[in-house]
């Protein structure tokens, strides 16, 4: 039978909250849009899980929702339950299906791509990938996967008609940055996510339901408008949504967030306001909550990483109001620290730009092809850096910059080729990091485009980050570029030290007719 297996239950009776009967709740989940459930009883004696799969498979028969059985291949037989969900340690699926009716729905829980290929093998009919992120709900025994981490899994279902969900830690905060970074760099995606906290342990399951539900029904939408109107870019919208985002920014002066390094704080600050935005140099974590409710862009830069906690709560807080996080990982193939430290952040959040030179991106990318030495990188010598870029952009679900001489920008579609700059950037300190800070702000600005009154919200909802980020990430880079040529040619600049203000100054008086008879761009 096909099943739509978009909201996942699984059953958790142990979870009920006080005054919530087990019957009670699996109905308001049913109500609440459900559309699978599956009864896991880890705990009951036969009767008592024979009894409550004869109750459930009645409630889910009202509601036309299948019935899967957790493990126990019995239990599924004597309620003629319409499929089994076998752990990696239960009974093997070649000998439950030799014992269940023809048609009877398998799946298993994979946590790695071994589990996924036996389960091709095997001819399965779903597999639930977990823990995508971590849970009480059941004793983990393998490490958390983190959204990242499911693409490589559905990576391995490319070809087949075996269809995936999530489980583990899944609920209404983190559901959009799990769909969104649970995708393969082929463009596999999920087909579902499961719950079982969520929706169990809810006082009011009804609407925990409902609340997925409608998330999970945006995202399909929103995946099939894109497909049917793909964005096109060209110079010319590139160049006029950048000088459009100058005047939002100038306009509105967004709150941008920055968690930066102690070298470059104080001129991240000065050209954040010089582009006409707010800065905010917060790292306590007990604000990191208040501030990602302000309209504005977050940016994570670890030139220094002595806030990893606050990186990581004001990434998470920053999803979860669907704000833009720029991640400036300096220096990542440095040194060991900063390897994990970079993973330990992608993983936590999803990043909407990731801006770093070409040994930095290699170090995220694992390429050879540059290696990283120290924070500087070792120029751009990337044979294909188009289709580099691109990659590192579709694999990390966000918009990927490699700044250098050349510039290059990209969706994981579309790749910018910028030509702008001054040798100069390279005789200050933290230029690099004060192109992190601009993109910030365009994409900052981007997102308050996209949320001004009189535009509709309905796509947004299933986005991760509203507003276009490539845009926002090719104006940041264009606006300090366009800045330095300007600031390089005055009379008033004669070496790195007159260079730094003459920038900052630059940036301030920026116009957007400079920008555009300056900007060298080339779209691939
Ligand atoms: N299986 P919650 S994680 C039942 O990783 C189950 O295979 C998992 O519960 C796996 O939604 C899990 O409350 C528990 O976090 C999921
Ligand atoms: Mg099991």
């Amino acid at each position: 039978m096909a099943i739509d297996f978009s909201l996942y239950l699984v059953t958790g009776r142990e979870l009920l909250p006080p005054g919530k009967e087990y019957l009670e709740s699996l109905e308001e989940a049913l109500q609440g849009g459900v559309t699978v459930v599956q009864i896991r009883e880890k705990k009951s004696d036969t009767l008592e899980f024979l009894e409550i799969a004869q109750s459930s498979k009645i409630l889910c028969a009202k509601y036309k929702v299948p019935l899967i059985i957790n493990d126990r291949i019995d239990i599924a037989l004597a309620v003629q339950a319409d499929g089994v969900h076998l752990g990696q340690t239960d009974m093997p699926v070649h000998v439950a299906k030799s014992l269940l009716p023809a048609g009877t729905v398998i799946g298993v829980s994979c946590n790695d791509t071994d589990h996924v290929k036996k389960a091709i093998e095997d001819e399965v009919d779903y597999i639930g990938i977990g823990a995508v992120w971590g849970t009480t709900t059941k004793k983990l025994t393998s490490p958390v996967i983190g959204a990242r981490g499911v693409g490589s899994l559905l990576q391995a279902l490319d070809g087949t008609n075996i269809k995936a969900i999530a489980i583990g830690g899944i609920n209404s905060t983190n559901i959009l940055r799990t769909l969104h970074g649970s995708v393969s760099s082929s463009g596999h995606r999920l087909d579902g996510i499961a719950v079982v906290s969520d929706i169990m342990a809810s006082p009011a399951p009804r609407s925990a339901a409902q609340r997925l539900k409608d998330t999970l029904d945006a995202w399909v939408h929103h995946f099939d408008v894109q497909s049917r109107v793909p964005q096109v870019y060209d110079v010319e919208t590139i160049k006029n949504g950048v000088v459009k985002l100058m005047q939002v920014i100038r306009d509105r002066s967004p709150l941008i967030h920055q968690i930066t390094n102690v070298v470059v704080t104080n001129q991240s600050a000065n050209a954040t306001l010089a582009l006409g935005a707010s800065p905010i140099m917060a790292t306590a974590p007990e604000e990191m909550r208040d501030l990602s409710r302000i309209p504005g862009g977050l940016l994570i830069n670890f030139g220094t990483i002595t806030n990893k906690g606050s990186m990581i709560l004001a990434g998470q807080y920053a999803n979860e109001a669907q704000k833009p996080v720029v991640f400036d990982p300096v220096g990542v193939g440095a040194t060991q620290f900063r390897k994990t430290t970079a993973s330990e952040l992608l993983n936590a959040w999803q990043a909407s730009v990731i801006k770093g030179n070409a040994g930095e991106m290699a170090s995220l990318a694992k390429s050879n092809e540059v290696q990283a030495k120290g924070v500087d990188s070792v120029g751009s010598g990337f044979a294909d850096p188009v289709s580099f870029i691109r990659e590192i952009a579709k694999r990390e679900r966000c918009v990927a910059v490699m700044t250098g001489p050349t510039d290059w920008i990209s969706d994981g579609a579309v790749v910018v080729q910028l030509e702008n700059g001054h040798k100069m950037l390279g005789d200050i300190t933290g230029s690099g990091c004060v192109v992190g800070t601009c993109v910030a702000t365009f994409c900052a600005g981007a997102s308050l485009l996209a949320t001004a009154p009189g535009t509709s919200p309905g796509p947004e909802l299933a986005k991760l980050v509203r507003g276009d980020m490539l845009i926002g990430a090719v104006g940041g880079v264009l606006a300090l570029t366009v800045a330095a040529e300007c600031a390089a040619e005055r009379s008033d600049v004669h070496g790195s030290g007159t260079f730094l203000p003459a920038l900052i100054d630059e940036l301030y008086n920026l116009k957007p007719e400079t920008l555009l008879s300056r900007a060298k761009v080339q779209v691939w």
